[in-house]
């Protein structure tokens, strides 16, 4: 394989096709979708950057499935990733956080082996104050037995992922995926189009920086994570304190920690008992690309990447990022990561 440095210009399809060559029986399905996924990227990309220019901020008046006001950049999202999946030949399904079922190929359209699940544009309240939103996303592939993809494909534990990764629509637009060889990180290069390599095998460091967590919950969490926040913030007097960085877009929550180190928290409590983020296109993405750079993921008593999914828009607690800190909100709030200390 080919060694690539930080001088050398690859191109996320250089370095895709390089990929696919270890794998001689890989049929190329699968790259197809990274680069139309990477194109998808560009057009959103390319939209966000000029929402403030443009008239196009504010409620579309529509409200999804979750019962948050939909962004119109969240419908333009959704429908450009869809569009520029639906023809190629390689999905059986789709699912996005803004539709309420699934996304079925048109007819006409030649079904594949492989599922994709995403989240259009995460953090999309943030986009009228110039925050960083993003694009997260998971590959299964297909396990029943029919032509068109079924519930059954969709709901398969994060463990079953053959690819993730998300976008950043941040001071650069960057894209970080996984086929579960290391996590890689490519930047746009807005003068050529293309997102090149900048981020080769990202590892994350195994104690954390930065905590990010929303503590206006406080009063609405047990005692227990109460207690695991004391104790990230270096109030049990025992433990170095992290630095608390809380953006309220989980993409650049995660990008910035996945970097630098440190630890994603958003917990059940007493109103949110499942917390907000979602398993199947948010946590299980994350999750795939935190363990390849080394970090872990936990609900505070599995493995995210273990839990078997029952429903579509199913919501789970998330502690993501370093492994001493999953570690230590495992063995606080009672549950034992398999691959922490594995
Ligand atoms: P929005 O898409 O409504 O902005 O939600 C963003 C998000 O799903 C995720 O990106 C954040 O990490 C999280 O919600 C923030 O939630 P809180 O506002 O409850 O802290």
């Amino acid at each position: 394989m080919v060694k690539h440095t930080p001088t050398s210009v690859v191109t996320i399809e250089r370095f895709i096709i390089e990929q696919e060559r270890q794998f001689p029986e890989a049929t190329g399905q699968l790259s197809g979708i990274l680069y139309d996924i990477a194109l998808a990227a560009k057009i959103i990309a390319s939209k966000v950057r000029r929402a403030g220019l443009v008239d196009i901020l504010g409620a579309a008046g529509a409200e999804n499935v979750q019962g948050e006001m939909q962004q119109k950049l969240d419908v333009f999202a959704n429908e450009t990733i869809v569009k520029a999946m639906d023809h190629g030949g390689r999905l059986c399904v789709m699912a996005s956080e803004e539709e309420p079922g699934l996304i079925h190929i048109p007819d006409g359209f030649k079904c594949g082996k492989y599922v994709l699940l995403f989240d259009p544009l995460d953090g999309s309240s943030n986009i009228d104050v110039n925050v960083p939103v993003g694009t997260i996303f998971s590959v299964l592939q297909k396990i029943t037995r029919g032509t068109r993809g079924e519930m059954e494909d969709v709901l398969q534990p994060g463990r079953r992922q053959v690819a993730a990764g998300y976008v950043i629509y941040g001071s650069s637009t960057m894209l970080v995926y996984t086929t579960g060889q290391g996590a890689h990180g490519f930047t746009l290069d807005p003068s050529i189009g293309e997102f090149l390599l900048s981020h080769p095998n990202i590892r994350t460091p195994s104690t954390g920086r930065y905590l990010s967590v929303n503590d206006s919950y406080e009063q609405y969490w047990d005692e227990p994570t109460k207690a695991l926040m004391r104790r990230y913030r270096g109030l049990d007097n025992e433990h170095k304190p992290l630095n608390v960085r809380y953006v309220g877009s989980l993409v650049a929550d995660f990008h910035r920690n996945l970097l630098g180190g440190g630890v994603f928290a958003y917990p059940a409590s007493s109103t949110a008992p499942k917390g907000k983020l979602r398993l199947l296109y948010e946590a299980n993405p994350l999750a795939f690309i935190e363990k390849e750079a080394g970090g872990a993921a936990s609900d505070g008593t599995r493995d995210i990447l273990d839990i078997d999914p029952t429903e579509l828009h199913q919501r789970t607690p998330l502690f993501i990022g370093s492994k001493g800190e999953v570690d230590q909100a495992s063995a606080m709030l009672g549950g034992a990561l398999s691959s922490v200390g594995a």
